[in-house]
């Protein structure tokens, strides 16, 4: 497991060279999920790509920027799903963006997840990464390496609000729950990437970030594989929630094809609850 959190360093290294130096523009293609692709997108996924080729114990890996499994070593034990470069079309504006890894172990679905990592890519390089049984780790870049800053952990209750999805189309209780937060005192933050949205959250002890079904996108906007599994892990393993509009843990989640999506909610416990309350969830 070690040799794949090296990688990650090394190649979080190379994206953010790759976000600093290179054309912002767009390339020929469109992703599976049928938006267009930036030139960074294709190249951070084959940075990724080009440095898990040599790494024994990765089996295949699964991008959200290409159709289908690619095959690596057939004695490999993991999957990784990753999103080379999620919030891409913030560069362009210079805000934070990022890279999740969800590394699986057989079947892809959510109770198969063993460990997680996110890059965020801002002002500075930070990552973290989730085991099992072990808060998370948080490291920052400090010249060519990665050094340990310590572990995060959530605290019962927030400050912030971070709210997706298009708000002309969120249902009346989704309104309501999220005009009840504002009243409460909670404040608004939402850069419109996953990454730093979620990030921010946690590291200032907690709150909600939720990007739930909408009438016109039901199933909502964010993979289970690339996005939603890998922070869910990570939110739980800080002392957070991460349910969808069901409340079933999106840990449980079992995807049905690769580029599923899933309503989804992130926070400390207090949101979460308040959440299940405003959706007419039973706790189970
Ligand atoms: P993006 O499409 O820019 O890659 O992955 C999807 C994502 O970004 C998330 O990072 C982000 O939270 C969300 O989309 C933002 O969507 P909205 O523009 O609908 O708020």
């Amino acid at each position: 497991m070690n040799t794949i959190f090296q990688t990650i360093k090394q190649v979080a290294f190379k994206i953010d060279e790759a976000i600093k130096t290179e054309d912002l523009g767009y390339s020929d293609s469109e992703n599976s999920s049928g938006e267009d692709q930036l030139k960074l997108d294709v190249q951070s996924d084959l940075i990724i790509e080009k440095a898990f080729a040599s790494v024994s114990i990765v089996k295949n890996l699964v991008s959200e920027e290409k159709e289908g499994v690619l095959e690596l070593n057939d004695s490999g034990k993991y999957t990784i799903c990753y999103d080379p470069l999620d919030g891409s079309s913030l560069v362009d504006v210079n805000l934070s963006v990022g890279s999740i890894f969800g590394i699986y172990e057989g079947e892809l679905k959510g109770e198969n997840l063993i460990a997680s990592a996110y890059v965020v890519y801002g002002p500075r390089i930070e990552l973290v990464i989730a085991e099992k049984n072990k808060k998370p780790a948080l490291y920052r870049a400090i010249g060519s390496d990665f050094k340990y800053v310590g572990e995060i952990s959530m605290n019962e209750k927030g400050k912030l609000n971070a709210s997706g999805g298009t708000q002309q189309y969120w249902c009346d209780y989704h309104k309501t729950f999220i005009d009840d937060l504002f009243a409460e005192g909670y404040r608004l933050r939402y850069s419109g990437g996953m990454v730093p949205d979620l990030h921010q959250i946690m590291l200032k002890g907690g709150g909600l970030f939720s990007y739930p079904g909408t009438s016109d996108v039901p199933k909502g906007k964010l993979r289970q594989l690339f996005e939603v599994i890998p922070f869910a892990f990570i939110y739980e393993q800080a002392g957070g929630q991460a349910i969808n509009n069901k409340g079933l843990r999106l840990l449980e989640l079992v995807p049905s094809h690769p580029h599923d999506t899933s309503p989804c909610f992130f926070g400390s416990n207090y949101e979460i609850e308040a959440m299940k309350k405003a959706y007419g969830i039973e706790d189970k």
